[in-house]
C-alpha cells in the first residue's frame, strides 16, 4: 500500500478523460474527429460551473500516420496528422486547455513505428544500411521459413519477409507496425528527444503503449506451444515480450523526465504479463508513476471477482506507485455492454461509475462512458479497424466501440456536418450530451456527481481503501479513510451486484462509532441526502451507496 505522500503529484487527485480524436467531434464536415473539433468542446470537459470537471485529456494518437492502426502506426514522432489539424490547432489545444485547468497526456507508441517512417524506409533500403539496426532484421530459416514461430498480437507470424533486402523484420502487430529496436542507443536517444520536443510545448504526460514488449529474447528462440483457438494464443509469450530489457529503457526514460516538472508515465501492458502490471513500477520510484492493470476491465459484473481483483490490485502497487482505475478503452467493448450483459446495463453501469470515483487510484474515463454510450452494432461494411474486420463475427473487436461522440439530437448527433467515419451507436437521441445536461437522472449527472464528491474528498483521493469482509455476498463493502492532523474522513462504500434489494449487517468487527451516518450519494437519485444508520442499511437493485460514517 502506498503511504500518503506529503506532496501529492497531479494525478493523484486527478480524473482523465480518454479522447479518441477520430471520433471526439469533427469541425470541418469529414466526418473525421479533429483538434479544432476538441477545442470547441473544451468547456464540456472543464472550466465553467457544469463542465463534466475532468483534470486531463488523454489523446490516443493524433501523429502523422498512414492509419492502418488508426494513429498507432505513427509515421512521425513530432507533427500532426493533417487529418486532425496543424501544430498551430494542437498549441492552441494546449494553451486553452490549461487556461481551463486541463492537463494533456499525449500517447507515446515506442514499441513501433509505421513502415513508413522515414526511420524505417532507410532501414529497409539495404543491408548496410546506416539505421539497418534501429528495427530488428533476421534470416529465415530457409525458403519460406521464418526465423523463429512467434506469433503476433493481430493474428499471424511476428515476421514479414522482405523480398528486396531478403530478409525478415518483426512486427509485434501489423506488418506495417515493425517494432524498433530498443537494444539500440540511438533508437533510445532519438525515443528522449521526441519526449523533450512534446514537453517543450507543454504536455503534462505520456500514456506509453504496449511498454511491455519493447524487449525481445534477441536469439530468437521459438515459444513454446500450448492448446488455444487463435494463433496468438497457441503459445506462451515467453520470449516476445516482457524482457528484462524493458525494465531498463523505462528506467532510463524515467530518469531522462527528472527535472522536467511533475510529468505523468503511465503505462498500458497486457494483461497476461508474467509478475503483472505492477511490475512496471520498478521499486516505485524509478519506473512508471501509474500501469493499467485490465483484470477488472477484463472481468465479468461478479462481486466475488471484484473483491478478489480489487485487493489484489491495490496490493500489487508498490509505495510511490499509484494505481489507476479503468473499466473502458478504445481496445474493448464498452463496459456497460460487458458488465451489462445478463442484467440492467444501466443500472449495472451507474454501479460500476461509484467504484470508478470510489477506489483507490486515479480514474480513467473513455469519452463517452459518461453518458452510457453502448457499443455500436456494426455491419461488416462498416469496419475499419484490420484487427476488428480479422475476428468477426466471432469476437466483437474494437470499432463497435469507437463511434462517434453524441452531443445532441441534431443530424448525426453534432458530431458532423458530413457522413461520420463510423456510424453513430444507436440510442444517440436519448443518449447524448444535450439531453442529459437536462436530466439529474441521466448517467452524465451521476459522473459530475460523482467527480465533484470525489474532488472535494481526501478520503478519495489519497485516502487509504480497507475491504469490509462478511457482508453479504452479492455487494462489496469497503471503507476509505484520511486522517491527519486532527482531519478525519471516513466513508463507507457499498454495491449490490445483484438485481434484487439487498438488507446488510454489517459484521461487528465494523466499529460502534461508524453506526451512523449521512447516505451522501446515491446512484439511486432519489436517496442521496437521507441520514444513514447500520440498523436500517440496505441496497436496491443494482445500487451503490457512500455513507459518509462519523
Ligand atoms: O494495445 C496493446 C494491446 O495490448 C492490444 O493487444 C490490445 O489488447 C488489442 O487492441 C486487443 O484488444 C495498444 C493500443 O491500445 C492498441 O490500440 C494498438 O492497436 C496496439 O497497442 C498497437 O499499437
Ligand atoms: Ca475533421
Amino acid at each position: 500500500m502506498t503511504l500518503l505522500q506529503s506532496n501529492p503529484s497531479w494525478w493523484q487527485s486527478a480524473i482523465v478523460y480518454q479522447i479518441y480524436p477520430w471520433s471526439f467531434q469533427d469541425s470541418n464536415g469529414d466526418g473525421i474527429g479533429d483538434l479544432p473539433g476538441i477545442l470547441g468542446r473544451l468547456d464540456y470537459l472543464n472550466g465553467s460551473a457544469d463542465s463534466l470537471g475532468v483534470d486531463a485529456i488523454w489523446l490516443s494518437p493524433i501523429y502523422p500516420s498512414p492509419m492502418h492502426d488508426f494513429g498507432y502506426d505513427v509515421q512521425d514522432y513530432c507533427d500532426i496528422d493533417p487529418r486532425f489539424g496543424t501544430m498551430a490547432d494542437f498549441d492552441r489545444l494546449i494553451s486553452e486547455a490549461h487556461h481551463r485547468g486541463i492537463r494533456v497526456v499525449m500517447d507515446l507508441v515506442l514499441n513501433h513505428t509505421s513502415d513508413q517512417h522515414p526511420w524505417f524506409i532507410e532501414s529497409r533500403a539495404s543491408r548496410t544500411s546506416a539505421k539497418r539496426d534501429w528495427y530488428y532484421w533476421a534470416d529465415g530459416k530457409g525458403r519460406r521459413r521464418p526465423p523463429n514461430n512467434w506469433a503476433a498480437r493481430f493474428g499471424g507470424s511476428v515476421w514479414a519477409h522482405d523480398r528486396h533486402t531478403d530478409q525478415y523484420y518483426l512486427h509485434s502487430f501489423l506488418p506495417e507496425q515493425p517494432d524498433l529496436n530498443w537494444t539500440n542507443p540511438a533508437v533510445r536517444e532519438a525515443v528522449f528527444d521526441v519526449v523533450r520536443f512534446w514537453l517543450a510545448r507543454g504536455v503534462d504526460g505520456f500514456r506509453l503503449d504496449a511498454i511491455n514488449w519493447l524487449g525481445k529474447e534477441t536469439s530468437w528462440p521459438d515459444n513454446p506451444r500450448r492448446l488455444a483457438w487463435r494463433s496468438y494464443y497457441r503459445q506462451v509469450h515467453r520470449y516476445d515480450r516482457d524482457q528484462p530489457h524493458t525494465h531498463e529503457a523505462l528506467r532510463a526514460l524515467r530518469a531522462s523526465l527528472k527535472d522536467r516538472g511533475d510529468i505523468l508515465l503511465v503505462g498500458e501492458t497486457s494483461s497476461d504479463t508474467p509478475g503483472g502490471p505492477a511490475a512496471f513500477y520498478g521499486d516505485g520510484s524509478n519506473e512508471l508513476h501509474e500501469v493499467f492493470d485490465f483484470r477488472l476491465l477484463r472481468s465479468t459484473w461478479h462481486p466475488e471477482a471484484f473483491r478478489r481483483l480489487i485487493l489484489e490490485s491495490d496490493r500489487a502497487v508498490p509505495e510511490g506507485g499509484w494505481p489507476p482505475v479503468v473499466f473502458s478503452n478504445h481496445d474493448q467493448s464498452r463496459h456497460i455492454d460487458r458488465y451489462g450483459a445478463g442484467g440492467d446495463p444501466i443500472g449495472r453501469a451507474r454501479a460500476a461509475a461509484l467504484l470508478l470515483f470510489t477506489l483507490r487510484g486515479t480514474p480513467f474515463l473513455y469519452y463517452g462512458e459518461e453518458l452510457g454510450l453502448r457499443d455500436g452494432r456494426l455491419k461488416r461494411s462498416h469496419l475499419r479497424d484490420p484487427y476488428t474486420i480479422r475476428y468477426w463475427p466471432w469476437k466483437i473487436g474494437r470499432d463497435p466501440a469507437r463511434t462517434p461522440m453524441p452531443w445532441d439530437d441534431s443530424p448525426q448527433a453534432g458530431f458532423t456536418s458530413g457522413a461520420p467515419w463510423l456510424p453513430l451507436s444507436q440510442g444517440w437521441r436519448q443518449t447524448n450530451v444535450a439531453s442529459e445536461q437536462q436530466d439529474p437522472g441521466s448517467m452524465l449527472s451521476l459522473y459530475k456527481r460523482l467527480i465533484r464528491l470525489k474532488k472535494g474528498s481526501k478520503a478519495l483521493t489519497v485516502g487509504t481503501y480497507h475491504p469490509i469482509d462478511g457482508g453479504p455476498q452479492e455487494c462489496l463493502l469497503f471503507r476509505r479513510e484520511f486522517h491527519m492532523e486532527g482531519q478525519r474522513e471516513s466513508l463507507l462504500i457499498a454495491v449490490n451486484f445483484s438485481a434484487q434489494a439487498r438488507k446488510i449487517s454489517l459484521p461487528t468487527a465494523f466499529s460502534e462509532l461508524t453506526r451512523t451516518g449521512r447516505l451522501i450519494l446515491s446512484t439511486d437519485p432519489q436517496r442521496a441526502g437521507d441520514p444513514w444508520t447500520a440498523d436500517d442499511f440496505y441496497l436496491g437493485p443494482d445500487e451503490g451507496i457512500v455513507v459518509s460514517v462519523q
